[in-house]
């Protein structure tokens, strides 16, 4: 015990002393408990659990997180004190893939702490990894020495060893946290949650909202029939997730007709991601930096969260349906498959795809006409493999992957504070009259004049039948562009 003395004074150095001896002398007064820490509470599902409504503390409305859920708390004399556990774990990343990923509590991302502002907070991180690792609170207001960057501001945490940190959570916002040790490694094998610190009176720039839900952006590169991501991929990750889901394994957004949503994202992959709503107009009213002031706002449908950023985007969900909310890097609602796949447009292939996948499996190729005859072909793929798009809505095949899920606007859904407030209402029922429809027998379609040529294309030669061949020869477009 007291080489673990030594290091917890070295690692927290003299203003955390008194709670770490605080906890060691409750070690001591109880010896069956280990250093007298919360039991650490572990999640053993990737479905989204219900908000953690408080049951001590200041009060606040909670946050859903999406295919997660939030960690209770202990509160000692009026601290709130965490237990976060990092080590390996199986995640299902959608129904019918596994993936072996290191996170926190049993699964990754880890559980969402949720706080509120001006809350002295003290979290056991205990370190089940095969190797050293730390916790940062990216973003937060704190002592130099909590901050977690090992070598920098502590030693590592050993394998097997506990750290305490300990900060008064000083602004309200969106936070994330994830190690500062083998940093590369840990965040691509998973390792990464969610804060939320809520104000603790009425803030001028802060709205009350009927639904608060968020999630992080992550990435994996795992290969076809593989389970564990490979560490070393700097841009050409094949499994774009939310929460370490992906579509069809993301659940939906569902609220109630007239609901104010926020939504809070933080991004820990390794590029940016336009964010972009179907059918509503959202404007982001928080950042990485805190609330954003009103006059300072805009509405828009897309926005972009760079690498390490966070962003709150809140609107009011006032028109009824089932709105796709994805990223709109088309890449990034794609699954695993997408990539290195050679244009095929234009290109008889029969049944030569089929046939090189009994003879390579995972093999696949773009379809003559695209690839969305790729969604509804059953190919063979390797065990524990998703397809590339997938998900089946009430017209037939979506045809996405990765980063993508629907906001489900209902008149009935029941308010956030009800026991089935975020159930899954089931699919849109659209009235009469308001889907697209085919065109009738007997229409007749308006005039299509076909534009004229810009005398700047097609290097003045007029027409456009040779800017189009240009477009369909295969060969020209092998690789998508990143
Ligand atoms: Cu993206």
């Amino acid at each position: 015990m007291s080489t673990r003395r030594l290091f917890l004074r070295g690692a927290l150095g003299g203003a955390a002393l008194s709670a770490t001896h605080a906890a060691l002398s409750a070690e001591r007064v109880r010896p069956g408990s280990l250093l007298g820490l919360p039991e650490p509470v572990l999640q053993t599902t990737p479905d989204t659990q219900a908000p953690l409504a408080p049951p001590n503390g200041r009060p606040y409305r909670p946050v859903l997180t999406l295919n997660g859920w939030t960690l209770p708390w202990r509160m000692k004399e009026g601290v709130k004190e965490f237990h976060l556990v990092a080590e390996p774990v199986v995640r299902e990343i959608a129904p019918g893939m596994k993936a072996r990923l290191w996170g926190y509590n049993g699964q990754s991302p880890g559980p969402t702490i949720e706080v509120v502002e001006g809350d002295r907070v003290r979290i056991y991180v205990t370190n089940k990894l095969p190797e050293v690792t730390s916790v940062h609170w990216h973003g937060q207001r704190l002592p130099n020495g909590m901050d977690g960057v090992s070598g920098l501001t502590q030693p590592a945490i050993p394998v097997g060893q506990t750290c305490v940190y300990e900060f008064v959570a000083r602004r309200p916002g969106t936070f994330m946290y994830h190690p500062h040790a083998d940093e590369m490694v840990q965040m691509a094998m998973g390792m990464m949650g969610f804060w939320v610190t809520h104000p603790k009176q009425p803030h001028p720039h802060i709205a009350q909202v009927d639904r608060d839900i968020c999630f992080l952006l992550n990435a994996y590169d795992i290969e076809p029939g593989a389970s564990t991501p490979k560490v070393n991929t700097m841009l050409d990750f094949n499994l774009w997730t939310w929460n370490s889901r992906a579509f069809p394994g993301i659940d939906s957004i569902n609220v109630r007709h007239g609901d104010r949503v926020r939504i809070r994202i933080g991004n820990l992959t390794m590029t940016n991601h336009p964010m972009h709503i179907h059918g509503h107009e959202f404007e982001v009213t928080g950042t990485d930096g805190g609330p954003v002031p009103k006059s300072a706002r805009w509405p828009e449908v897309t926005t972009d969260i760079a690498v390490g950023q966070m962003r709150q985007i809140e609107f009011v969900a006032d028109e009824l349906g089932d709105w796709a909310f994805h990223c709109h890097k088309s890449h990034h609602t794609m699954n695993a498959m997408g990539h290195d796949v050679p244009n095929m447009i234009g290109v008889k292939q029969d049944d030569l795809a089929r046939e090189i996948n009994r003879l390579v499996p995972g093999y696949m190729a773009m379809g003559e006409a695209g690839m969305h005859e790729m969604a509804e072909m059953e190919m063979d793929l390797p065990d524990n493999t998703l397809p590339m798009m997938t998900g089946t809505g009430p017209f037939g095949p979506i045809g996405m992957g990765g980063m993508f899920t629907t906001v489900k606007v209902r008149k009935d859904q029941p308010p956030a504070s009800h026991p089935d407030g975020h159930r899954d209402p089931g699919w849109y029922r659209h009235p009469k009259g308001t889907v697209a429809r085919f065109m009738g027998e007997g229409e007749t379609l308006p005039d299509a004049p076909r534009a004229p040529a810009s005398p700047h294309a097609g290097h003045a030669h007029p027409g456009g039948d040779e800017v189009e061949l240009k477009v369909r020869k295969p060969g020209h477009h092998g690789h998508h562009g990143h």
